[in-house]
């Protein structure tokens, strides 16, 4: 992730730190960890995706882990269950057994100020600015939440876009997820389609709710090209919002849990009239 040997033409401050331009690239200076390669920003813009390992600090995530303990414990509005959300598997009603798991714990941003620490963190605004090209917007609509996938009753999501969730003057938007614990194929950790941000999808391959459709021939290729994210506490994985993605159901024991926040750059602006609008959102552009 260092840079070593870069030509600096130009340097300016970026949100308190020094941020070296060159022909319209940043680069950090070689002595911290800030900024993203250009190997790395090639690999997002072929791949979709980019995991960065050990990212964040274990006392940092552990900080998140326990409010999330006790929030889960309290059930700390406002919450989403899997109940409400009735992903196939989910308890039919909030009485059935499971009826009361948590899926996610929304609005982190305004939850508690170790979510909105690394929500606003400088170096992870860098590198999305590096990723969009531009400076950027948290938008509080969906994600801006803690995922939370419990052992038994927490489902698995099929593959689709993150896109489905928002309404913008242009498909792209950047999301964020930290994993505050293992994530794999016994959790139910993410699955990612390579590639699949560039690819041109015809109706008939999605169901109602933009989901891929299981049963159409022309999905095949595209499930079999799914790969398995392997990811530890710390580690962050960035991905296109229009990069297919899916998770399976945990089959551990413990629950997984994982912050989203997703990020716009300030000129690929909400439809008027939309939930994207209504949420607001918190400018970090400055
Ligand atoms: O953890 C999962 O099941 C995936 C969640 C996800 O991709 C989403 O909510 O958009």
């Amino acid at each position: 992730m260092l840079e070593s040997a870069v030509f600096f033409i130009e340097f300016h401050k970026y949100r308190g730190k020094r941020v070296f331009l060159h022909k319209g690239r940043t680069f950090q200076r070689a002595a911290d960890n800030m900024n993203l390669s250009e190997q790395q920003l090639a690999q997002f813009r072929s791949d979709g995706y980019l995991v960065i390992k050990k990212l964040v600090p274990k006392r940092q995530c552990e900080a998140m882990l326990d409010v999330t303990q006790q929030q889960l414990k309290t059930a700390a509005e406002p919450v989403e269950y899997e109940t409400e959300l009735g992903y196939p598997g989910a308890p039919a009603s909030f009485d059935a057994p499971g009826g009361k798991t948590i899926r996610r714990l929304r609005a982190a941003y305004q939850r508690d100020a170790c979510f909105r620490h690394w929500a606003e963190d400088p170096d992870q605004v860098a590198r999305l600015q590096q990723l969009l090209g531009e400076a950027v917007c948290l938008t509080l609509a969906h994600h801006n939440c803690v995922m939370t996938k419990h052992p038994h009753f927490g489902t698995a999501t099929g593959w689709h876009r993150d896109i489905r969730y928002w309404s913008y003057s242009r498909p792209e938007l950047v999301v964020v997820w930290l994993a505050l614990g293992p994530e794999n194929a016994q959790t139910g950790g993410l699955r990612f389609i390579p590639g699949s941000h560039r690819q041109d999808i015809a109706p008939h391959q999605l169901d109602a709710l933009d989901f891929l459709r299981p049963d159409v021939a022309d999905n095949f290729p595209l499930f079999a090209a799914g790969r398995q994210v392997e990811l530890e506490q710390g580690d962050v994985v960035f991905f296109h919002s229009k990069l297919f993605h899916a998770a399976g159901r945990n089959d551990g024991d413990m629950v997984k849990t994982s912050v989203a926040f997703a990020y716009r750059g300030v000129s690929n602006l909400p439809l008027p009239g939309s939930r994207s609008a209504a949420a607001g959102e918190v400018d970090l552009s400055k």
